[in-house]
């Protein structure tokens, strides 16, 4: 083979790799293990295109580096494959949406094996194939038989539950459980009915039915988690979102609050998604108190952090959607206080908490007692307060708070100073300032007066320090098709669990893939959509699990993916343990990051697995952005001017699609054939060619910048994808994908394998030992590649690559000794070419059982020096000596030196200066 024929060696090693299943990873205990995992994709109609990889491929090079520093290395790939897109896509043609998956997933498939990744495809799991999603109704039944016991701070089957409930009621259980949990003794609880044990045990469960307000968007059908939401309406499609209560299953990740939260210390991932995630759980420390309505038997409780600035409350605020709201509106003031209650409530808690410009409220007419000193304060009912955040309601310090301070400004309600350094002088309080005109706890400091001001709820019986978090519970249902049933019927209007023994319990088909006519989910239009038992035929549950749920913990069934006993074989799961190399987006740093953490830690506690966080390491791979190319059109007319003349003319700029430009250079026949109705358009040149302008944007369908990851395989070969998607720039950055770098990629490659080769393209190493200089540049290679590669930089090593083969090519070095070690370093990177070297070179066996070069320090050491001579103070001549000769050596050869003795003209000079290593000074 003369020349690099990338086509022929890619497809050629891509079917050797397949067929011989050289990346199935088993159980080894003989070797050290290490699970690299991506975020598997959800595979949309639209292919992958160039951006996709980009993670794929660095996880792709760390493993084989792992490979060949003799780990037994997980590598799998899989879908998610539930979602919206293939059911939008069924709901438009009819088509079922298992269909269009099988075909979607089929071309990813196609497209990742053309990128030749070491993936063991023999894991591959799909989260919407039935064997699959056993599984995910499974734990989701582990859950709802499971309970959070606060004491052992751990989740506990729910039998405990009930048979603490039997012997002691539930006064004494320090369990989580929804607030409105009523009382009970075990006598009570002996005497409830079924129905009845079975509604108390929902407040405990860790999925659980209820009454909850969510995001629920008409157009889609469907409800919507906080994270599918941006600014009120659906991420997916921009459909407007509103609050609504409904019924609704939820996940309890709350009970896992302080866990998930202690749990990210030991995790080496980056600081912003750590911080993002503690945001999102967002641990208060703070009391609850509660303070008397005047004149009727309300307590209004409320959460502060700063129980410390009691006597500067001026008055009480309550949320729009406070139950006793309409209670306390006095007849005098409502009119008023009703229509803005109207008003406040459809506005969406997100646009509530970042408009902190727009003031409004009204004052309910009605006056509570402040507990401290007896005052009383006017209660006031505010869109700054949420409903959904502590008790929905606030003792307000407009003195030291800044939300408060706007409100009583505006109208104009009493700002009273109990800390020193004020609102009203720019100062926060929390500075440290100490405590002032505040009865018993005047001149103590900030932590101290808390202290006694809990101490004293305590005793009184009207509050308690109290730890509160952000995080709510996470909404598990959607009114979707194409998603996991709930292994769930009811009974009295209850839910029960199917039998175990009856998973999976596998989605019906239905006629359309829309909503019934009464509103009921897509599978109300199922026939015979129930469940038998000895009792009867009970209907099922409607709602389908949310996206995911599949993802939640799809790691630990790539582990033992065919396994028909258990989701996961206690042994595999042990020897793999948690993902030692976690690559993938950080958009889903609040979303799947943590619902994984959550059902982790659950499995975990019931023993089902032996690792409480899923993901050791995590990278966050920067997005690949398109590079928009535009043509400029010559308004009104039909004539396009190129990018450097167009200021000449009165332009408008339009996206052309970059797969006919190159190098920014417009193919005119292609533009032609891409828009036929353009055809008899004229082009006023420069240069002879017409040059588009280009932009940074998205890589989207819109505008025209996808790049297919098969066109420039086509053109280049997969190696060269690989590396140039690497040498883009910094693995974790944000960068545009920029083709105008590629040829020289391209060209790197074609340049080592000539290094391989002789003059006539045919393939000759020689076995002749190298020398000093060649065993530089290789161990130097070595030395930055792996140094690269624990840092995970591989935009550094590709370049280092280069200048390792343009250095090796103007030494004409042929090597064995060097060029074998070369072919091992850049086969994580360019797995074809070096393969295909490889063999070349004699070896039977693919190059990832090779070894990584060790690197020896030694061929590194300079053995010469170049000596600055100076005569009478000037730098008049440069000897290069071994490091080796001694003072006089050196002095020797310095005098012998013809430039030297052009100076002294063979006199013996007055005096030399030798400094062995440095320098030579000569006095005449
Ligand atoms: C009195 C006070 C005085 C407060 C002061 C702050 C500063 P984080 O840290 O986010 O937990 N708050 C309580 N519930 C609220 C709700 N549902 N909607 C809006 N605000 C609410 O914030 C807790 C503080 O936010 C609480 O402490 C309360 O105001 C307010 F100088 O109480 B604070």
């Amino acid at each position: 083979m003369a020349d690099y024929n990338f086509q022929e060696i890619e497809k050629k090693w891509q079917s050797y790799w397949d067929k011989n299943q050289i990346f199935n990873a088993e159980v080894d205990h003989s070797k050290p293990k290490f699970y690299s995992l991506d975020m598997f994709p959800y595979p949309s109609g639209a292919g992958l295109h160039v951006g996709h990889p980009l993670g794929y491929i660095a996880s792709d090079i760390i493993t084989r580096y792992k490979r060949l520093q003799g780990f037994n290395v997980l590598h799998p790939m899989g879908y998610d494959s539930f979602g919206l897109p293939a059911e939008q896509y069924a709901i438009q043609t009819g088509q079922h949406p298992a269909l269009t998956t099988e075909q979607n997933i089929q071309r990813y498939t196609e497209q990742l094996k053309n990128i030749g990744f070491a993936f063991d495809w023999s894991k591959e799991v799909r989260t919407s194939d039935p064997e699959y999603y056993k599984w995910t109704q499974w734990i989701f039944m582990q859950l709802f038989d499971s309970y959070y016991d606060k004491k052992l701070n751990k989740a506990v089957k729910i039998d405990s539950l009930i048979a603490f409930f039997e012997k002691e009621g539930n006064s004494g259980i320090q369990a989580v459980c929804d607030e409105e949990t009523p009382s009970f003794s075990a006598e009570d609880w002996n005497t409830f009915s079924e129905i009845r044990k079975q509604e108390i045990l929902l407040h405990y469960r860790l999925t659980f039915l209820a009454e909850t307000t969510v995001n629920w968007c008409s157009a889609l059908g469907t409800v919507l988690s906080n994270d599918e939401v941006k600014d009120g309406f659906s991420e997916r499609g921009g459909h407007p979102v509103e609050r609504k209560k409904m019924m609704q299953w939820s996940m309890r990740i709350t009970a896992y609050a302080e866990r998930l939260l202690q749990g990210l210390e030991n995790l080496d991932w980056s600081e912003p998604i750590k911080e993002m995630q503690r945001n999102w759980i967002g641990k208060s420390i703070g009391a609850e108190m509660v303070f008397q309505v005047k004149g009727q038997d309300k307590m209004i409780k409320v959460f502060t952090t700063r129980i410390d600035t009691i006597y500067g409350v001026t008055y009480l605020a309550l949320a729009p959607e406070h139950e006793y709201v309409d209670d306390l509106i006095t007849d005098d003031q409502r009119s008023k206080a009703e229509a803005y209650v109207e008003v406040a409530k459809n506005r969406s808690e997100r646009d509530r908490m970042s408009d902190v410009k727009t003031i409004s409220g009204a004052f309910t007419g009605s006056y509570a007692i402040n507990p401290f000193n007896g005052e009383e304060i006017q209660i006031w009912i505010a869109d700054y307060v949420l409903a959904g955040y502590g008790t929905g309601a606030v003792m307000a310090v407009p003195a030291h708070d800044e939300r408060d301070y706007n409100f009583a400004k505006h109208f104009g309600l009493e700002i009273r100073q109990v800390i020193e350094g004020s609102m009203e002088n720019g100062s926060f309080p929390g500075k440290g300032g100490m405590i002032m005109n505040s009865g018993f706890i005047s001149g103590m400091e900030m932590k101290e007066a808390m202290n006694k001001a809990i101490s004293f709820l305590e005793e009184k019986k009207i509050g308690k320090g109290k730890i509160q978090y952000r995080m709510r519970d996470a909404i598990f249902t959607r009114q979707r098709y194409w998603g996991e049933p709930l292994p769930v019927y009811f009974k009295d209007g209850l839910p029960y669990l199917i039998e175990e023994s009856d998973l999976p319990l596998v989605l019906p088909e239905v006629d359309k893939y829309l909503p019934t006519e009464d509103g009921e989910p897509p599978l109300g239009r199922a026939k015979n959509w129930t469940y038998k038992t000895d009792q009867g035929e009970f209907p099922l549950e409607k709602s389908t699990m949310p996206g995911w749920a599949g993802s939640s913990w799809y790691f630990f069934r790539y582990m033992d993916p065919k396994n028909t006993e258990k989701f996961v074989d206690p042994k595999n799961e042990k020897y793999w343990g948690a993902v030692d190399l976690y690559i993938g987006g950080a958009e889903h740093a609040t979303g799947h990051l943590l619902y994984s953490r959550f059902w982790t830690k659950f499995l975990y506690d019931i023993g089902a697995v032996s690792i409480e966080e899923p993901f050791q390491k995590m990278i966050n791979q920067g997005m690949i952005q398109g590079r928009s190319n535009f043509v400029y059109r010559v308004k009104g007319s039909n004539k396009f001017v190129s990018f450097g003349l167009k200021d000449k003319y009165d332009t408008s700029a339009m996206h052309v699609d970059v797969n006919i430009v190159h190098n920014d250079q417009l193919n005119i026949d292609k533009f032609k054939a891409w828009r036929p109705d353009l055809a008899d358009a004229e082009f006023i040149l420069e240069d002879g060619k017409y040059i588009c302008g280009a932009e940074v944007e998205k890589m989207s369908k819109s505008k025209y910048n996808v790049v297919n990851p098969d066109d420039i395989i086509e053109r280049y070969g997969a190696d060269t994808l690989r590396l140039y998607e690497m040498f883009l720039g910094p693995l974790e950055q944000f960068k545009p994908w920029n083709t105008n770098g590629i040829d020289g990629v391209f060209k790197f490659l074609k340049k080592m394998w000539k290094l391989y080769h002789d003059s006539h393209g045919q393939f000759q190493i020689s076995d002749e030992m190298p020398n000093k200089e060649e065993l530089k540049t290789l161990h130097k290679t070595i030395k930055k590649t792996q140094e690269d590669l624990e840092n995970h930089s591989f935009n550094t090593s590709v370049a280092s690559f280069m200048i390792c083969v343009n250095e090796l090519t103007s030494l004409k070095c042929n090597k064995r000794q060097i060029l074998e070690p070369l072919a091992i370093l850049v086969s994580s990177y360019a797995p074809h070419i070096a393969e295909e070297l490889w063999s070349l070179m004699g070896h039977n066996e693919s190059i990832i059982y090779a070894s990584f070069p060790e690197f020896k320090e030694e061929y590194l050491v300079e053995n010469n020096h170049e000596y600055p001579v100076s005569i009478n103070g000037k730098m008049r001549a440069k000897l290069t000596l071994p490091l080796s000769l001694s003072r006089e050596e050196v002095e020797k050869a310095a005098l012998e030196d013809p430039i030297v003795l052009k100076w002294t003209e063979g006199n013996p000079p007055k005096k030399v200066i030798v400094v062995p290593g440095k320098i030579v000074n000569i006095v005449i």
